[in-house]
């Protein structure tokens, strides 16, 4: 045998045996969506999240009068029924097959090159990030936000047409399974460079854009290899389970409602604020552009709202009236495009309390003025698993709101620096 085939069958036999297990699958998983209507209905659903055994959610039962999305492993369609029966439980189902989603999903077209008519693995996204600033090294730049547990970087573009722009930075993908979150924000920095749309053209010339697709990059490749429906990080804590929800660890409000200190829950908030290098790195990348930034915007899915800080609350605190005002203004151009609905509110009166979120600390800490948390396409019909073809459009949309957006940040002088 040549040399460098052996090696190349060793690699091959170390990586599959570190792989280890095999990729999870969801054969006929259902998912229920479940309007919480009493107190007791809430706790039984509650108690299904403590349960865990194969039950999951897409959206967490956390008040009366909101909906969950629940999923449902075959092997409990028995016992969920009776619980339904029991409790009254007004469950509708949404999804028949989860695999079938996931594989509708992985079907790519053709071998293209990088485009947006499917998803992307890390490397590949990273590779097309190499790609873009080697095309336009004048406006583009690569720019590293922070790294992971599992030792990879945090990476971004920075988009610079001019010098005394003021910033914009645009945070994908810190739950590893929102993945139209990193196709959207790829999409828009590639519009950014090539689009010859005025408003476009002005929005990428008279700010500097800071673009990081993917902020969790362990969950996001673990979303890929082996459980598309990971959430968290990648860190194990305890004995029995793995990773903290990095959008419950920064340093502001931390532990204040809405997150979990078990580190099974998918709302762990990790042992401490920080406790998680990617919170920890990346928010020392943000307080070091901090006098830069004036917007700050955070995507994530599904349940089309555009949200304002903060988690820990309902009061309407800082510039809530203002930036509720311009939100208002954003869905409703948003909705000219394609007719998609989305809600405003803050983070607690539009979803639940959920406390130690990024907006949160950025807002509380650096007191950027314009801060928004997108809640992307779709309602729950296919949930994180938002079919490819629906890309371009939710992205379109997006654009056309976060235009809106900077336009009134601007007529209202938001963007001047202190
Ligand atoms: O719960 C979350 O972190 C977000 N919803 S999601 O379904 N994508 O997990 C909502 C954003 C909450 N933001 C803050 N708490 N700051
Ligand atoms: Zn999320
Ligand atoms: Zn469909």
């Amino acid at each position: 045998m040549k040399l460098n085939v052996l090696f190349t069958v060793i690699a091959l036999v170390v990586a599959i045996s570190v792989a280890g297990a095999e990729k999870a699958r969801f054969d006929n998983y259902r998912v229920y969506r479940i309007r919480i209507e009493n107190v007791k209905q809430l706790e039984v659903l509650q108690a299904i999240e403590q349960l865990g055994e194969g039950y999951s959610y897409w959206r967490e039962p956390v008040n009366v009068n909101t909906e969950v999305d629940l999923v449902v492993p075959p092997h409990k369609f028995a016992e969920f029924g009776e619980v339904v029966e029991q409790h009254e439980l007004p469950a509708e189902l949404t999804v028949r097959n989860l695999q079938e989603l996931f594989d509708a999903e992985q079907k790519r077209t053709a071998k293209q090159g990088f485009g947006w008519n499917a998803y992307y693995t890390l490397e590949e996204i990273y590779a097309w990030m190499d790609e873009m600033v080697k095309q336009y090294p004048d406006v583009l730049q690569s720019i590293v936000g922070g790294r992971s547990h599992q030792g990879r970087e945090i990476r971004g573009i920075k988009v610079s047409y001019k010098a005394g722009n003021p910033g914009v930075f645009m945070e994908g993908t810190i739950h590893a399974r929102e993945w139209v979150s990193a196709a959207t924000l790829t999409w828009i920095l590639n519009e950014l460079v090539t689009s010859s749309d005025q408003n476009v053209r002005y929005a990428a010339e008279n700010y500097d854009w800071y673009f990081f697709p993917v902020t969790n990059p362990d969950g996001y490749v673990f979303t890929h290899t082996s459980n598309r429906m990971w959430r968290k990080t990648r860190r194990q804590h305890g004995v029995l389970c793995v990773g903290a929800d990095p959008n419950r660890n920064w340093g502001f409000n931390f532990m204040q409602g809405g997150a979990s200190n078990n580190p099974c829950s998918d709302t762990f908030a990790g042992p401490t604020a920080f406790s998680e290098i990617e919170t920890q790195t990346l928010s020392q990348y943000i307080t070091s552009i901090r006098s830069k930034l004036t917007t700050y915007l955070s995507f994530h899915s599904f349940s089309q709202l555009l949200m304002v800080p903060y988690g820990h609350t309902r009061d309407r605190l800082d510039n809530y009236d203002e930036t509720i005002d311009i939100a208002a203004k954003a869905v409703a151009k948003l909705r000219e495009r394609y007719g998609t609905q989305y809600r405003i509110g803050n983070i607690a009166e539009a979803i639940y309390i959920a406390s130690g979120g990024s907006i949160d600390w950025v807002k509380g800490v650096h007191r950027t003025p314009l801060v928004y948390v997108y809640e992307l396409r779709d309602t729950g019909r296919h949930g994180f698993v938002l079919p490819a073809d629906q890309i371009i459009p939710n992205s379109e949309e997006t654009l056309d709101s976060i235009l809106v957006i900077l336009e009134e940040g601007q007529k209202r002088e938001l963007h001047r620096f202190q």
